[in-house]
């Protein structure tokens, strides 16, 4: 009934070509497969278990933050600018900053298109003030305001650390994508998880219930579901660890034994402890990210942390000429 609440933009993005992606990961060596993979319906919802693990710090933690310094991030960022969602499918935690933001219109952008869809007539039920212009695009690849979206400055949004999963040089160029995005004088507002004891990150990459096993471990049944593989999940099993050199957490798929496994008419042998390597989650130092954003042409206004540090929220600014 709340389909005519929002204005649904198709921006018909390309499919990502699974297959193609996992044959050529798989000949690789080291071997890999990319964590967008992850996400089918089984893959997204395993996601959500893991964001209420006892262990995954990251959501609760950055909500926490959000919450206590949404009047203060709506102070500097100002009321009435299009507030922008990269990667905004589930709507979630922008609900926070709604009320203080009072932005002239919201624009969450996916691939997911009826999560997206769901996600947006939600917000705009429960937000009846808001005008609500959802993009259905890939936007890793493509960043567009609908052309119906009205004007004003422009706030984006970024929550969750999921520039963690860009390595570093993918980070700044993804930065500076936003920042052509909101346009000389705009803010983004980012979630970047911290460095911290190897001990705490790996129990929240490995947590006790075998959710991320399951997370990590359902890409392979996802292979056999729709490429006709026949990984034997018993032989498998699930690896986090942190590569403090590179300052991520690593996520491996690991084989127990020598084994053959076939995808379609393809054989692959595995050797025992041979990996795939399946994501890579970044952790950045304060300064280190404040760096990158530099790199990337935005200057840091305001960070905020939990008191526990560890976690922190990032509001940049496009440092582009704005004078004329
Ligand atoms: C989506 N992304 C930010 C998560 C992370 O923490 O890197 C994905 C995840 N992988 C395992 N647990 C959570």
């Amino acid at each position: 009934m709340t389909s005519e609440i929002i204005r649904f933009h198709d921006l018909h993005p390309t499919e990502a070509d699974f297959r193609r992606e996992v044959l050529t990961g798989l000949r690789e060596r080291p071997r890999r497969i990319a964590p967008k993979f992850f996400y089918d319906e089984r893959g997204s919802k395993l996601f959500d278990a893991i964001t209420e693990a006892p262990e995954y710090y990251v959501t609760r933690t950055e909500s926490e933050i959000l919450q206590q310094r949404a009047d203060e991030i709506a102070r500097t960022v100002g009321t009435g600018g299009l507030l922008l969602e990269p990667g905004g499918g589930s709507c979630a935690k922008v609900r926070i900053l709604l009320e203080g933001l009072e932005p002239c219109a919201y624009v969450p952008m996916d691939i997911s298109r009826n999560h997206l869809r769901m996600a947006a007539e939600e917000v705009a039920a429960d937000f009846p003030w808001l005008e609500v212009h959802a993009a259905h695009t890939d936007f890793t690849r493509r960043m567009e305001v609908p052309p119906t979206a009205p004007e004003g400055p422009r706030v984006a949004f970024f929550p969750g650390s999921s520039i963690g999963n860009f390595d570093p040089e993918h980070a700044v160029e993804f930065i500076a994508a936003v920042a052509d995005l909101v346009g000389p004088g705009g803010h983004f507002l980012i979630g970047v998880d911290l460095r911290k004891e190897k001990a705490l990150l790996e129990a929240a990459y490995d947590d006790a219930q075998g959710v991320t096993a399951a997370f990590n471990l359902n890409l392979l049944e996802r292979i056999n579901r729709e490429l006709g593989g026949d990984f034997d999940l018993q032989h498998w099993r699930h690896r986090a660890v942190y590569n403090e050199t590179e300052g991520r957490v690593e996520m491996h798929l690991v084989s127990a034994r020598n084994q053959r496994v076939r995808i379609e008419d393809e054989v692959f042998d595995f050797a025992t402890g041979e990996t795939i390597h399946t994501e890579n989650s970044y952790k950045y130092g304060l300064d280190e990210f404040e760096g990158l954003a530099r790199r990337a042409g935005m200057e840091t206004v305001g960070v905020w942390t939990d008191q526990r540090g560890l976690f922190s929220v990032h509001l940049l600014r496009n440092t582009a000429l704005t004078q004329e």
